[in-house]
């Protein structure tokens, strides 16, 4: 019907794209202190105290936690803060994206 001529029309004209959604995931190891976690939940994911220390937990007792879901630049962007600091403070704490 028209309606859909219209929408493939649009479609074919400008691809208009689905912005992907990656979750930033922090990994569990057995050196990095939990203050650290803490703090870098704090800093790049916005969290209080409370959020923060709950995802921290969660890494710390299943091996892996959601930090967020963001489009892909910004996850990006975060995994790179995260590693930077880590690597600044000499933890080997790990941070990775993976599709949403
Ligand atoms: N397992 C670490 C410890 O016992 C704490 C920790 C939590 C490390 C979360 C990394 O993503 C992490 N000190």
């Amino acid at each position: 019907d028209d309606e859909a001529q219209i929408g493939l029309a649009t479609k074919a004209r400008a691809k208009p794209k689905k912005p992907s959604q990656y979750k930033v995931l922090l990994l569990n190891d057995d050196y990095t202190p939990m203050e650290f976690v803490v703090i870098v939940l704090k800093r790049y994911f916005r969290m209080d105290l409370e959020q923060a220390t709950r995802v921290m937990l969660q890494v710390h007792q299943h091996g892996v936690g959601v930090c967020g879901v963001f489009p892909y630049e910004i996850a990006e962007t975060k995994v790179n803060q995260v590693m930077d600091f880590a690597r600044e403070n000499q933890h080997p704490l790990q941070c990775t994206l993976e599709k949403a």
